[in-house]
């Protein structure tokens, strides 16, 4: 048997997290020979709950987990965590500017990023969910001069997800066989889900969808999808959030083989995205690393999509410029 990872997971009390950790238990996302520690952060205010989820979880009785570490303090949560799901952050509150949330949740993500650089294993693979997703995880990544900048990501996984269901639902076809789709940028409404290099069974995309339905259809409710959700629900997504993380730690761990996948990744400068934004990108993983899908011809109708979410991307990381300084 292989030795248990400790897996870091934040907002273990939260809607996200009650769906996602009772999988991470169960194997799902390491592998059925892997056992598991879980390591999970909550406020004080919310640890009482924690207690519950904890109870909830040793009464599943996992074959796979071998503990479960629960606190409120940094140190505790990152010690020689392999991987660090940062789920938790404040959410916007009524009357709350943009920038005021960019900037609370910027110093949440401050503190975790240092307390990963000085504790966490130096291989730890960061996978930010709180929102602003992003550019939470171009803090902590800012904020962890030690551990390798590519080690930090954030969620466009649920974004890529829905975007396959959408095609797949409009040409009647099967997810699996969508090949090649790609959301680009922001995990927001500027995000840019691009089917110009998609196929469905064996056939480009664009050819079975007219221009209009991408336009006026398939892009805004791939990019206003988190909305209808909290409109009919009346919370946010969780479940489907859930399972995107998983997918996404999953995928990195595992492997893809040559499906491509969308995880926001540091810039390498790729497509003229500024070295170091936190932007989304078609990837391929191998041995634990990704790689961003190169020599894809951008036409100007995904440049200008790719470049507003960009820009937005941008403000984002000057309005918390000064808490990095
Ligand atoms: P909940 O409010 O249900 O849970 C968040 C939990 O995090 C709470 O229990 C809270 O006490 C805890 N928390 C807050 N700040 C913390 C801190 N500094 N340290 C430790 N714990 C902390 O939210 P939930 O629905 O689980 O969503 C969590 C985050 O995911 C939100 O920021 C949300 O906006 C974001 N999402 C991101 C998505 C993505 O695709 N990237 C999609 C789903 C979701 O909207």
């Amino acid at each position: 048997m292989k030795q248990p990872v400790r897996v870091a997971i934040t907002g273990g009390a939260g809607q996200i997290s009650y769906s996602l950790l009772f999988r991470i238990a169960s194997g799902e996302m390491l592998g059925a020979d892997q056992p598991i520690i879980l390591h999970l952060l909550e406020m004080p205010v919310a640890l009482e709950a924690l207690k519950g989820v904890a109870m909830e979880i040793d009464d599943c009785a996992y074959p796979l987990l071998h503990d479960i570490v629960m606190s409120d303090d940094l140190k505790v949560t990152f010690t020689d965590v392999e991987y660090a799901l940062l789920v938790g952050a404040t959410p916007r509150g009524p009357g709350m500017e943009r920038n005021d949330l960019l900037r609370i949740n910027g110093d949440i993500f401050t503190k975790q990023g240092k307390a990963l650089n000085d504790y966490a294993k130096r291989n730890v693979k960061v996978l930010v969910v709180g929102n602003p997703a992003n550019t939470n995880a171009y803090i902590a990544m800012k904020s962890a001069p030690d551990l390798d900048a590519k080690n930090f990501t954030a969620m466009t996984r649920l974004d890529h997800n829905r975007a396959l269901s959408q095609l797949a639902a409009k040409t009647g076809s099967r997810v699996t066989d969508i090949k090649k789709m790609v959301v680009w940028g922001n995990h927001s409404a500027t995000q840019y889900p691009d089917i110009s290099h998609t196929t469905v069974a064996g056939k480009a995309a664009k050819e079975l969808v007219d221009q209009e339905w991408i336009v006026n259809d398939f892009i805004p409710t791939v990019q206003q999808r988190g909305a209808a959700i909290i409109k009919a629900r009346g919370k946010s997504s969780a479940a489907s959030a859930g399972y995107a993380a998983l997918e996404h730690v999953r995928d990195w761990a595992m492997g893809t083989g040559d499906n491509w996948v969308s995880m926001a990744i540091p810039s390498d400068g790729s497509y003229g995205i500024p070295e170091g934004l936190i932007y989304s990108f078609p990837v391929t993983t191998k041995d634990g690393e990704y790689s961003i899908v190169q020599g894809l011809e951008i036409d100007e109708f995904s440049r200008a999509r790719m470049d507003a979410t960009q820009k937005e991307l941008e403000q984002e990381r000057d309005a918390v410029a000064d808490l990095l300084a």
